[in-house]
């Protein structure tokens, strides 16, 4: 037992909650009252520790760490803090008492879903590492009213519906008027001489106030409590008298909706640039505030700001934030006055960028009028940095134009952020190593020539406190009973089970367990979707955003094929199973939307054939979320990891279906491949074009999928069918648009541009090992005790503790009370 927890006080603060918050006793208070009230008792039971942990980082002067992000995809906070102060068993005890059930009151609190996908989610789990590891560290990011929006079908269409987060308050964060900074967009730059001296004045701006909620970020069992700062903003001057008197109305009026617009809603786009003017305005507005809070607060107790970089380092989460590097600049030219080489050298020592693409649509460009008009004197700083840095690749490469083409900062009318991270920062990574080699030989292959000492791979992790010890209890107890808790905060520790995937009685045990977890999953999917699904049979999940490189299409083909199969021969041999899918498409991707439509239009004609007797399901789950992905993983068999090789970065879904025991089917892209080397090509099902294969084809301007259409006919049977209204009776035209995008022809892109029919043969033999392999149930419990066994690689805490060695240099602290 941790820390300020009292099981009797924690009781008394729930009951005194509920009286002077809602005016109700228990036995009249509804769940989410209740969910309330226990929120707030918990953050009462930490409180006291992250006040400390704030003390003791500035006694012992720190180094700190600014994760600065667009997204951090946290999920929901109440469960996963009880477990940090290890208080499980009595807080259940106690709302037992109280006549509730804790995952009855975990159910209540909204998913904090201020991310997309992967990324932001890494975040999140960053965040959990660092705090459990006992390292400085702020998230920062923003307040967007609107997070991820819900997901609904509703005729086998997705349907957006706006998340209101926030809209009965969230108890865990706190108000923080008193850092409340000014952030400046638009007017002109006015150039002022002083003393002989030059300093550039930004006027007839508009600027909104950021303001910051803090909420905490509390570490396993350690005492220490970080922050994840996101920035709300308020608009600066309300309509005054003021402004009418000095016939600024309209510029009353216009910040005030500045204020309003800037933080309303999250970009649903993964892997993908919108170039929306407000988006940069997000991007500025977080970033100016989280850069001018961290120098205020560094000068609050140093006297030199030549030494910013020795006391704090800014990790740019992919491009979004590189306005860091100019801003920095800004403040210590403007504000610090600074000469440009100081400055530099400082910005240069701070800042530090993590790549998480190749997909070339993800890219961010921004015009250069737009970039200009809306931050001018950062616009300044940029094209100085890039005139210099043009003068280096001409000192460095003589005459060689090609290379400034390709690595020029400001170009073609353009502003090109990745090109402004890796000049501006002293460290760029990949997040698994065969993204990171592509990096280098490829997409980033001139940087690399040029300052190879920059490039560095983090391969991606996952925490283990939520996708085990939260999300699969039974599993967690488990893993406990044997091996001992160690796991839980060094999770390589977990290869002790090895010596138990021989054993009959543990594996017995095992597939035990993960009955129950199918059982728990179809009780989910029957309440959520009136779906039947039998937990006997193989559970088969792909879960992860909706995109074509993901290639869910290519397994909706194969079920497809499956299905054709079984018409053709009910007798066919095969044991039964469940396809699930859970997925979110951007809300303007229409090709991902028509594919959600497909899956919903395939399931719909299978699961209502009853001449298959049952033999395949298909399920979508509606509205896939960190909530329901704790459920999910810790009920696959099946691992769907099926992207184009090349195409997926990292992955950490993989990761996290590994740790819950369920075996990959997977092409060798990402951190795939590492997986792989860890569990043994024995224990995955690999198949498909390798990435040099890909990246081969796409130099020689692809391959011809007509060939395979022509010769194969139980694809062509498939592809057919998604033309002939077999799935559409109403409207047989419906996915034609997919079709083409297989082998036409009329689309302006490459036929086929992700390889799905080149490797749905070879997906389909994987799929006919996996149904043979499933058979030996003495087998599989062995291969699948073996992957959780051989997942401690993919804990973030080792990528923490790689980032801190290589890039961050922090200095672990602990925490006493
Ligand atoms: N990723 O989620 C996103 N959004 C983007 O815009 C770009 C990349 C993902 O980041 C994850 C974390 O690094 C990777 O595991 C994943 O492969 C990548 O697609």
């Amino acid at each position: 037992m941790s820390m300020g927890f009292d099981k009797e006080t924690f009781k008394k603060s729930v009951l005194f909650n509920m009286k002077n918050v809602f005016r109700k006793t228990v036995d009249e208070a509804t769940k989410e009252q209740m969910y309330q009230a226990v929120a707030y008792a918990v953050k009462d039971v930490i409180i006291d520790e992250w006040i400390a942990t704030h003390k003791e980082y500035e006694k012992q002067d720190v180094k700190t760490l600014y994760y600065l992000s667009m997204e951090f995809l946290m999920g929901r906070a109440l469960g996963n803090s009880i477990i940090s102060f290890m208080a499980q068993p009595d807080v259940k005890e106690v709302l037992e008492e109280l006549g509730f059930d804790l995952n009855a009151i975990e159910d209540q609190e909204p998913d904090p879903a201020l991310g997309n996908g992967g990324l932001g989610r890494l975040a999140a789990c960053f965040l959990d590492s660092l705090a459990t590891l006992g390292y400085p560290a702020y998230g920062c990011g923003i307040r967007y009213r609107y997070g991820m929006f819900k997901q609904k079908i509703e005729n086998g269409y997705q349907v957006e519906i706006p998340d209101d987060w926030l809209k009965n308050g969230y108890p865990f964060e706190i108000r923080r008027a008193e850092y409340a900074t000014e952030v400046k967009f638009g007017g002109y730059v006015k150039v002022v001489r002083e003393d002989g001296k030059e300093r550039f004045v930004q006027e007839g701006y508009q600027s909104v106030l950021a303001v910051p909620y803090d909420m905490p970020i509390i570490g396993y069992g350690n005492n220490v409590v970080n922050t994840l700062r996101i920035w709300d903003a308020q608009a600066i001057n309300t309509f005054s008298l003021d402004s009418f008197d000095k016939g600024d109305y309209q510029k009353a009026v216009e910040q005030e909706n500045l204020a309003k617009t800037i933080v309303e809603v999250l970009y649903p786009n993964d892997n993908h640039y919108a170039g929306k003017e407000l988006r940069l305005k997000q991007q500025y507005f977080f970033i100016s505030a989280s850069v001018q809070r961290a120098v205020k607060k560094y000068m609050e107790n140093h006297d030199d700001i030549h030494k910013f970089y020795e006391k704090n380092v800014f990790q740019l989460n992919d491009t979004h934030p590189t306005v860091a590097v100019p801003e920095l600049m800004r403040i210590l030219l403007d504000d610090y006055g600074l000469s440009w080489d100081e400055a530099w050298e400082i910005t240069t020592k701070t800042c530090a960028y993590t790549n998480h693409t190749i997909m070339s649509e993800a890219l961010e460009k921004w015009p250069i009028e737009l970039f200009s008009r809306l931050l001018p004197r950062i616009y300044q700083i940029v094209e100085e940095i890039n005139r210099r840095f043009q003068q280096k690749i001409s000192q460095m490469y003589p005459g060689n134009q090609d290379k400034v083409r390709k690595m020029a900062i400001v170009y073609d009318g353009q502003v090109r952020m990745a090109n402004l991270a890796i000049v501006g920062g002293f460290s760029v990574n990949g997040v698994a190593r065969l993204h990171t080699e592509i990096l280098k030989n490829q997409e980033l292959k001139d940087f690399y020539e040029m300052m190879p000492e920059k490039f560095n791979n983090k391969t991606n992790g996952i925490t283990q406190r939520r996708f085990l010890l939260h999300g699969n209890p039974l599993l967690s107890e488990w893993v406990t009973k044997k091996i001992g808790n160690e796991w839980i905060t060094n999770l390589p520790h977990i290869h002790r089970l090895a010596v138990y995937a021989d054993d009959p009685k543990c594996q017995q045990e095992f597939m035990d367990i993960k009955y129950q977890n199918k059982v728990r999953l179809a009780r989910y999917i029957k309440e959520h979707n009136g779906i039947e699904v039998d937990p006997r049979s193989i559970f088969d999940v792909q879960v992860k955003r909706l995109h074509e490189y993901k290639r869910q299409l290519m397994n909706i083909l194969h079920v497809m094929y499956l299905y054709n199969q079984l018409k053709d021969n009910p007798n066919l041999d095969m044991v039964p199973r469940t396809f699930i899918f859970g997925a979110k498409a951007a809300a303007g991707y229409r090709r991902a939307k028509l594919t959600i439509k497909l899956i919903n239009s395939v399931a719909e004609v299978i699961n209502n054939d009853r001449s298959i007797g049952g033999k395949i399901k298909v399920v979508f789950i509606e509205d896939y979320k960190v909530s329901n992905a704790e459920i999910i993983f810790a009920a696959a068999d099946v691992s769907e990891q099926i992207s184009t090789a090349s195409k997926e970065a990292s992955g950490t879904g993989n990761m996290k279906f590994m740790l819950n025991g369920a075996l990959t089917l997977g092409t060798m892209d990402g951190a795939n491949v590492e997986i792989v080397e860890e569990v043994g090509a024995e224990n995955a099902f690999i198949f498909g074009l390798t990435s040099d294969e890909v990246i081969r084809y796409e130099r020689e301007g692809g391959y011809d999928p007509m060939e395979i259409f022509n010769n194969n006919y139980e694809i062509r049977r498939v592809l057919m069918q998604l033309i002939n209204g077999y799935y559409s009776p109403q409207d047989p035209e419906l996915f034609r648009d997919i079709y083409n995008s297989l082998l036409n022809t009329m689309s302006s892109d490459r036929a086929d541009t992700y390889f799905i029919l080149k490797d749905l043969p070879s997906y389909g033999e994987a799929q006919k090992r996996i149904d043979q392999a499933y058979r030996d149930e003495s087998w599989w419990a062995k291969a699948a005790i073996l992957n959780v066994a051989n997942s401690g690689k993919f804990t973030s805490d080792r990528t923490i503790l790689e980032y801190v060695r290589d890039i961050w240099h922090l200095e672990k602290v602990n925490v006493e009370l």
